[in-house]
């Protein structure tokens, strides 16, 4: 049986009560890996912002844009890409990376300088992600019988890296099977999405894919492979895609929470140890598993 959208969790992070909040973040992050938060805090007003400053970006024209390209010979994720294609995926759509937290690995090179507010609106959405993932991470951790701090300490502390993404998918009338992002589980900690109102973001589970409904002001929270590792498996990273609409242009921010590339991470050594399960991962510098990720390589034998 098809599942509907109105499956996914749905939580109010407004409740009083706090231990109901964090236990729903829980149970929806080891069965599904993916849930949706409202009240969550950050200004309707700011989200609103933020779209319409990523959105004036891209409308530009494509000169002004290639100014903050990213540069071919970059190493690196940050600038913009044009139609950036995958073939064999059958998948393309625009995008442009930039860190917007730790400040010490801000490139403002990187940051659209038209129109003038997108900085500011970016700085201000920054330190509410910040407070956001915090929390959210903070009630994982309890959730794992962990100290509050635990997977934010493990996963860097105040080296923790928050990397913006801007998706942009103009509409696809006559391509029905063109993707936007093929589907995938994120490499990081947990994601934080918010989107336009075309809808597309869908998440398999149980044998489906589920298109998931979002309201515009409220944050689909996403659980990476960081984190599924570091839980040794207790919280699941969803596999997800963007599919195109064939009307509207649909634009998606998600914030990527992760790890350092040089940081070591795998099942916490708490959740491994004495009568506890064995590990069900290995532990990997992020950037070689990241490297072995995309090329296929084997992670855990
Ligand atoms: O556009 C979306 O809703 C999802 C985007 C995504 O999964 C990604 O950029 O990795």
């Amino acid at each position: 049986m098809e599942m509907s959208s109105r499956d996914i969790p749905f939580i109010d992070l407004s409740n009083q009560d706090e231990k109901l909040v964090a236990r729903a973040v829980v149970k929806a992050s080891e069965e599904w890996g993916v849930f949706q938060v409202v009240n969550h805090g950050i200004p309707t007003e700011l989200i609103r912002r933020l779209q319409e400053v990523g959105s004036k970006f891209f409308e530009l024209p494509e000169l002004e844009k290639e100014a903050i390209a990213k540069p071919e010979d970059s190493m690196d994720i940050e600038g913009y890409m044009t139609k950036y294609e995958d073939e064999a995926r059958n998948a393309w759509a625009d995008h442009l990376f930039h860190r917007i937290w730790p400040p010490s690995k801000i490139n403002y090179r990187f940051w659209p300088t038209n129109p003038p507010e997108y900085r500011e609106v970016n700085e201000e959405y920054a330190s509410h992600m910040k407070k956001l993932a915090e929390k959210i991470m903070e009630w994982l951790s309890e959730g794992l019988g962990l100290p509050r701090e635990a997977l934010k300490e493990s996963l860097g502390g105040e080296t923790v890296e928050y990397l913006m993404k801007i998706n942009y998918y103009p509409p696809c009338p006559d391509m029905d099977s063109v993707l936007g992002v093929p589907g995938h589980s994120d490499f990081n900690g947990i994601t934080l999405l918010v989107a336009n109102d075309a809808l597309g973001l869908q998440v398999f589970k149980d044998d489906n894919w589920i298109d998931t409904m979002y309201i515009t002001s409220g944050i689909i929270v996403i659980i990476g492979d960081q984190f599924q590792r570091m839980s040794n498996g207790k919280y699941k990273s969803v596999v997800h895609r963007a599919t195109r609409n064939k009307e509207k242009t649909r634009i998606s921010w998600p914030v990527f929470v992760e790890s350092n590339l040089d940081q070591v991470l795998g099942p916490l050594p708490e959740l491994t140890s004495g009568d506890n399960s064995a590990p069900k991962f290995k532990s990997y510098a992020y950037k070689d598993f990241k490297i072995r990720k995309l090329k296929q390589l084997t992670l855990d034998d």
